[in-house]
């Protein structure tokens, strides 16, 4: 076959792009959403570069594929497919996937108003209203949330040895805070976060065996969030997270709000159903809360709960034509 042709919606959660496969998806083979993940990548991978890089993406798309539930209460798997791989968990995508299958007839919530998910990091509850026939708000409860490793030190160019903590919330991410050496995220430029952070990555995981206790295909840090003081009075704090070799999260980052809370839970700075709004480096906001202690094994964590809205951008047919030297796409790094 020369054209492989998948149909696409597109839409952005607080500004950030979740381009949904809606057709065409390759059928995955496995129990669950996390062995499908590892089939995906290890014959498909070709459809996510294809789909999320140049020329088709850019160096932040995000997005996911929608297959039927693979559990018998779920009403809808999602697999998550990024720049930067195929993610266990997506906060900021499940907003946007959520909103694209209910506006589009995609599924047929057995109970109104809730939407229970299959995903690679395990089962998400979706909550959403609507307005006007159109989803207005998507509330997520998160997989259980905890920090891994306290106080990891790494000797960061300009700065110095900065203190950072590796906490999980669907990945696992460094959560960079203010203290000597790093004033406070608005006095980063984009091409900081961009030069800095994999530097950061790199060291952490040569230095650090990071793996979740219950499933070992989630490992190594991924995400590097930078946090700072809000600009919004509304706001509880501000963050901008990096992912694969360039992309910067234009929504306050879901999984990442989740890996933040679990921190600050840990340290008594968040109590149990306290709000938590978390800003994006384009100001937009998702609100968070705590919801409850858990234990994931020897990890303490929380159960967190995250909403934000989506939009609808476009329909998108994209075609990966096998004769196209960029048929799996490319990336300026
Ligand atoms: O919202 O969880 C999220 C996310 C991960 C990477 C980009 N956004």
């Amino acid at each position: 076959m020369v054209n492989n042709t998948f149909e696409c919606i597109d839409a952005h959660t607080c500004g950030n792009p979740v381009r949904v496969v809606i057709g065409n998806g390759p059928v995955l083979e496995g129990k669950d959403m996390s062995t499908r993940r590892q089939h995906f990548l290890r014959e498909f991978d070709w459809i996510r570069t294809g789909l999320m890089f140049e020329p088709r993406g850019h160096d932040a798309m995000s997005g996911s594929i929608v297959y039927p539930p693979v559990t018998s209460d779920g009403d809808l798997s999602v697999l998550f497919i990024e720049v930067s791989g195929c993610l266990p968990m997506c906060g900021h995508g499940t907003i946007g996937t959520v909103t694209v299958a209910l506006e589009r007839g995609l599924v047929a919530p057995r109970r109104p108003g809730n939407l229970l998910l299959d995903t690679p990091a395990g089962r998400i509850v979706a909550r959403y209203q609507i307005e006007d026939e159109y989803v207005s708000s998507v509330s997520l409860t998160n997989v259980p949330s905890f920090c891994h490793t306290v106080g990891a030190r790494v000797r960061v160019p300009d700065m110095g040895e900065l203190k950072m903590d590796i906490c999980y919330g669907g990945n696992f991410y460094a959560i960079i805070e203010p203290q000597d050496g790093y004033e406070d995220l608005n006095r980063l430029s984009v091409d900081d976060i961009r030069r800095l952070s994999p530097l950061i990555r790199t060291q952490l995981n040569q230095a650090f065996e990071v793996n979740h206790p219950q499933d070992n295909t989630i490992s190594r840090v991924s995400h590097i969030m930078w946090t700072g003081k809000a600009v919004n009075s509304s706001s509880s704090a501000r963050n901008a997270v990096f992912y694969g070799d360039r992309g910067i999260d234009r929504s306050p980052c879901g999984t990442g709000t989740s890996a933040r809370m679990a921190q600050l839970v840990a340290r008594g700075e968040l109590g149990i159903n306290q709000p938590f709004i978390h800003e994006s480096i384009i100001g937009s906001q998702f609100t968070g809360y705590a919801i409850e202690h858990v234990k994931v094994d020897q990890y303490d964590a929380i159960v967190p709960t995250i909403s934000g809205w989506a939009r609808i951008t476009g329909e998108n047919k994209i075609i990966i034509d096998t004769r196209d030297p960029y048929a799996h796409g490319f990336l300026l790094t």
